[in-house]
């Protein structure tokens, strides 16, 4: 059997009287039994990461970045075996999880460069002999919530930026991607990074709740569902907090009669069902003009067919299993649910016959109207609905038109079309002649609408989510100076 996965708090790697098991969704086989924080364990971590501050804090910011750029080494020599653990963990195909681990790589150097940066800036001032400039202050111990689907890069995205702004962290991930977690952590420990700055803390709900309410948490930084992000939100909102959530999609692509047919169909291909539809940026959606849809679905079918579903660790898999029975249902229920509404199903539509495992066929619907509920709700699985429309500004409506915002592409070879979708879609991420995934971690993530709150990840704003301003004003004149002007004096 497979060593228990433990919590790292103040540098210890620490049990707890109950587990939980870990499972590979491919297999349904136990990856490892899993120590399960309680609330108690959760605030042993904040104290850790408090008194870890006081020293951190202190630590300038350019050896706050080299460490992390030893962890972006040490990632990069560990990143086949982290990929191996994450497929059998959550079930993405190795290629994805190898690019999991990239983006952690990549977030590593370039935050680490923020040691050297973490700009801030100065500005005249109304008096004479005064000196006035802004910084950016750490803001204490953050915690942070992630979900399984990008069980190291997103993590990466919060906790790199904090780390080098000086902050100590306490870090709940998913449940379902315990093992993988403990590795990125022990990168971080292998690292050199002092005891007590990061802390993982292993469980579900309880544990979650314990730090999303503890008093000694300034900021909570969340990735997952809409459902459980706006409980954080509440949560968190009465006790004063700043919460920064990153929730849901319903990703679309557009594609334009004068669009490349080969090039949107492999965008599509990959984009809905690469990592199982299971990406907040998968598409969802697809809307399509009236010209091309014959042709398009058929080379979707086409493609379709031989797409191979299986077991990401094996050579040649493109789509993996979702990430467990409850996952599986939920894409089980929509495809239900598609059917009542009337949508037609044009590929997939049904489980493959692997045995074991938790494998949908990549599915796709067309004749799904925007105002149904598979063209409206995040499924997060293989699912992909058809809306047809006459035009562009049909399409930009109807994409438009859903409670979320993160990402939205469109396919089209003409200029004019793409700089008019690029100024009217309103989503926080627009692709032109691409899918709606693989967004890149020097610019700015995250969505408008229901899918977050207004904060960005990674790009220039990766700070923002774990510093304060702080306005500094020195007077050098030796004397009491008063405004002239009386009524300027704020
Ligand atoms: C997510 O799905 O939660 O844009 C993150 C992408 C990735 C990140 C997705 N680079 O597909």
């Amino acid at each position: 059997m497979s060593e228990l996965v433990r919590h790292y708090i103040g540098g210890q790697w620490v049990e707890s009287s109950e587990t939980f098991d870990s499972l590979n969704p491919a297999t349904e086989e136990l990856v490892a039994p899993v120590a399960k924080a309680d609330a108690q364990q959760v605030d042993a971590a904040v104290q850790a990461a408090k008194a870890a501050y006081r020293d951190w804090r202190l630590t300038p910011a350019p050896r706050r970045g080299e460490v992390l750029y030893a962890v972006a080494q040490l990632l990069t020599e560990r990143k086949e075996a982290l990929s191996r653990l994450m497929t059998q963990e959550m079930g993405k195909v190795l290629s994805e999880a190898r690019g999991d681990v990239q983006e952690a790589i990549d977030m590593a150097y370039y935050m680490g460069g923020e040691g050297r940066r973490m700009l801030g800036y100065t500005a005249p001032v109304e008096m004479p002999d005064k000196f006035g400039m802004a910084l950016r202050d750490s803001v204490g111990v953050v915690g942070l919530v992630t979900p399984w689907n990008f069980p190291v890069a997103v993590p990466s995205w919060k906790m790199l930026p904090a780390l080098v702004a000086g902050n100590c962290v306490v870090w709940k991930p998913s449940e379902e991607t315990p093992a993988v977690a403990a590795a990125f952590v022990k990168v971080f420990e292998d690292a050199g990074l002092p005891p007590g700055v990061l802390n993982l803390v292993l469980g579900a709900g309880e544990a979650g709740n314990a730090l999303v309410s503890h008093p000694d948490v300034r900021v909570i930084s969340f990735t997952g569902s809409t459902d459980t992000g706006l409980k954080v939100y509440q949560k968190a909102a009465a006790l004063g907090k700043k919460v920064c959530l990153e929730m849901g999609g319903k990703n679309a692509i557009i594609v334009l009669d004068d669009a490349n047919l080969e090039l949107a169909t492999k965008a599509i291909t990959w984009s809905a069902y690469g990592t199982t539809g299971q990406r907040c940026t998968a598409t969802s959606r697809l809307i399509v003009q009236s010209g091309i849809k014959p042709k398009l679905i058929e080379a979707l079918i086409e493609r379709a067919r031989v797409l191979k579903v299986g077991d990401g660790l094996q050579e040649g898999v493109e789509v993996g299993p979702l990430v467990n029975q409850k996952a599986l249902e939920k894409v089980e229920r929509y495809v239900g649910i598609g059917r009542d509404e009337g949508a037609q199903i044009v590929i997939g539509g049904g489980r493959p016959d692997t045995g074991r495992g938790f494998f949908y066929n990549p599915t796709l619907f067309s004749e799904v109207t925007p105002s149904m509920r598979i063209a409206r709700e995040e499924i997060f699985g293989p699912v992909l609905s058809l809306i047809e429309v006459d035009s562009l500004e049909q399409a930009v409506e109807v994409n438009n038109s859903v409670p979320f915002g993160l990402s939205s592409s469109i396919f089209t070879e003409n200029v004019n079309n793409a700089f008019r979708a690029i100024r009217d879609l309103t989503t926080g991420i627009v692709y032109i002649n691409h899918g709606t995934t693989g967004a890149e971690i020097q610019f700015p993530f995250g969505g408008t609408r229901g899918t977050g709150n207004g904060m960005r990840e990674a790009g220039t704003t990766a700070l923002d989510s774990f510093t304060e301003w702080k306005s500094v004003y020195v007077d050098y004149s030796g004397r009491l100076q008063r405004a002239q002007i009386d009524n300027r004096e704020g």
